[in-house]
């Protein structure tokens, strides 16, 4: 039985004003409340199962009060309660914390990477608080996304301390988690190859998962992609990411959204854009056949285009750009699962695949004798055709629907 996803919208996409480098919002801007309402309503219609937020698309921050979610009397604390109340009434789950180290000037060059170590007491005092608001909300993941932590020029970069920052700073998260018994029980890097900074220093997957293998607890951390938008950026391949972080299990939940490849960060809804609905359906196709069971969660925004300017219909088109959303997930989803039930394709799959059970076993054994000893019939192997060509193209017919 293929399993249907169970799938999260977070605060920022439904909040977003679409701005972009050359002009201002064109939505109209709307409360945490309001979106906590328009989220509620999503998970009353069975769209949505959960939610997840920065700390400042959930309350404002003033780094001279950094514990006033504590503080029961404070305005913060109050909206907090207000929003865990409203999302429950949805039966929305909220499910990830991340920490805005990105809007605020005091980290514009970077949060917990910084050279200036003011700075990075400042960020990571603003975790710690990001971590007690997720876990206040019942989150189960913190989602450290790259934000700043990156560089423009070569020479203003500390580079025998930067990564040893990143792991103080990472390092950091299940240590406080397990001394306040937060409901944080893991966490992810969401890696990007550049914006907002010119270049990151955690561009890829692989520097992820590498870092994450010299953290204290390795197993607390995992890796989210963001497919298309994060490795299609810089014409890597997003599918080749899930795949790998998939295989060392550091698959811990996607973003997702589409994206032209080797352009900005697009951002757009899922399918919608110039390339890249097939890439979607195989990713979808591969996680349901390899049984992986984590959640999707969109990271993207409505087009500037589709927007109503103006305060009239400024909840209306976020309820619609949240249907239109799981409506085009949703419509991968199925072609996804129909391609699995598919025998031609299996069939195609195994003969470009060349199963042979014996071999394989002496493979994986890895016994260096039996593999130097192993007789193969170089000329028949050498004549064989590879399908791969008639393989895409029964992809192809089945993707348009012939
Ligand atoms: C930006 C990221 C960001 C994270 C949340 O490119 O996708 O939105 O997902 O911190
Ligand atoms: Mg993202």
């Amino acid at each position: 039985m293929i399993q249907e996803r169970k799938l999260s919208m977070p605060f920022w996409c439904v909040g977003n004003p679409v701005g972009d480098p050359f002009g201002p919002g064109v939505l109209t801007g709307v409360s945490s409340i309001e979106v906590a309402e328009l989220l509620a309503a999503a998970g009353r219609k069975g769209l949505i199962n959960y939610s997840a937020a920065h700390d400042d698309d959930l309350v404002p921050w003033d780094p001279a009060k950094p514990e006033d979610d504590l503080d029961e009397s404070s305005e913060v604390y109050k909206t907090l309660v207000q929003i865990k109340k409203i999302l429950t009434s949805g039966n929305i789950k909220f499910n990830m914390i991340g920490c805005a180290l990105h809007p605020d000037p005091v980290f514009r060059n970077g949060g917990i990477a910084n050279p200036d170590p003011r700075v990075r007491l400042l960020a990571a005092q603003k975790v710690m608080r990001a971590l007690r608001i997720g876990s206040f909300l019942g989150a189960d993941f913190f989602t450290y996304w790259v934000a700043r932590d990156g560089f423009e020029t070569q020479f203003s970069v500390p580079w025998d301390k930067t990564y040893r920052y990143l792991q103080e700073a990472l390092n950091l998260v299940p240590r406080y988690c397990k001394a306040n018994n937060l409901t944080i029980k893991h966490a992810t890097i969401e890696y990007k190859p550049n914006e907002p900074r010119g270049e990151m220093f955690l561009p890829t997957v692989g520097h992820s998962v590498a870092l994450i293998s010299t953290l204290e607890n390795p197993d607390f951390w995992g890796v989210n992609p963001e497919v298309l938008q994060h490795d299609a950026m810089t014409n890597l391949s997003p599918v080749a990411a899930v795949a790998f972080a998939m295989y060392m299990k550091k698959l811990f939940f996607l973003h997702v959204g589409s994206q032209k490849p080797g352009q900005f960060d697009n951002d757009n809804p899922p399918t919608i854009g110039m390339d890249g609905l097939k890439e979607m359906v195989s990713i979808i196709y591969f996680i349901n056949k390899y049984n992986w069971n984590g959640y999707i969660e969109f990271d993207n925004h409505m087009l500037r285009t589709d927007t109503i300017p103006g305060d009239a219909d400024r909840l209306a088109v976020r309820d619609k750009y949240i249907e239109m959303t799981v409506d085009a997930y949703r419509t991968v989803e199925r072609k996804a699962n129909q391609l699995l039930g598919e025998n031609t394709i299996d069939a195609m799959q195994q003969s470009v695949w060349k199963d042979d059970s014996e071999l394989e076993t002496l493979l994986s054994e890895g016994n260096i004798e039996k593999i130097a000893e192993s007789k193969i019939d170089y000329t028949q192997v050498v004549s064989e055709p590879i399908e791969i060509g008639a393989l895409d193209l029964t992809v192809n017919k089945k993707l348009l629907g012939f």
